[in-house]
């Protein structure tokens, strides 16, 4: 969809389980990563709201599967975060679990799942078991290196190569800034088409 333009968008629930939202036929678009690579963050600034999904620079800010609904049409689902050391082995454990259970069970079937993760980080092994989990459940995925604010320009193109080294070069890949909006259409087209 070109020119993608949201013109309404509101909270509906955060779940930590199965529940009727799931029963919904409206199409989600998920939102999944690591923790504090910008997932939250980067829903806020898809639908101009700085506020609407709540972001933290502390890891392990969202802890329930959250459901917005957008243009009456869409829900954008932010997930809690993977991978995060400083957060206590119970609760990564217990996201973990949410996280797999969400993907992995076929209960639902998000129409999109975007990969989020640092541009500056590049892919780390929980990264890679996610890709082997989207794609033994086939679903439909594009990666978005986010925060790439903060990667120098000389460092653009190495990052880019060695990303697209390790998930084969046709792959969908998206270079973004939630914090300046660079690259916002590019994200959307691979949402939308
Ligand atoms: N420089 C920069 N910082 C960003 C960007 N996107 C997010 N951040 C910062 O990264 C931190 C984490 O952002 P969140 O959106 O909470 O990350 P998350 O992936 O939702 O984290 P969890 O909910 O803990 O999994 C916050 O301090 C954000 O301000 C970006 O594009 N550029
Ligand atoms: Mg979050």
């Amino acid at each position: 969809m070109n020119n993608f333009e949201i013109k309404t968008v509101e909270f509906v629930r955060g779940i930590v389980g199965t529940n009727d939202i799931l029963e919904d036929p409206t199409p989600q678009i998920a939102f999944v990563g690591r923790s504090n690579v910008g997932k939250s963050s980067l829903i806020n600034s898809l639908v101009g709201r700085n506020d609407l999904a709540r972001s933290s620079s502390k890891p392990g800010k969202t802890t329930e599967i959250n459901f917005f609904l957008v243009n009456d049409a869409y829900y954008f689902v932010d997930l809690p975060g993977y991978g995060f050391a400083k957060i206590s082995q119970k609760q990564r454990e217990k996201l973990r679990k949410l996280i797999i259970w969400y993907l992995g069970y076929g209960e639902v079937k998000p129409k999109k799942v975007v990969l989020i993760i640092d541009a500056n980080v590049g892919l780390k092994p929980f990264d890679l078991e996610m890709i082997d989990l989207l794609k033994k459940e086939g679903h439909d995925f594009l990666i978005v290196a986010n925060k790439v604010d903060k990667i120098k320009s000389s460092k653009l193109e190495k990052q880019k190569r060695e990303i697209l080294s390790q998930v084969g070069q046709d792959f969908e890949l998206v270079f973004y800034s939630s914090k300046t909006g660079k690259g916002k259409n590019d994200v959307l087209k691979g949402i939308f088409g």
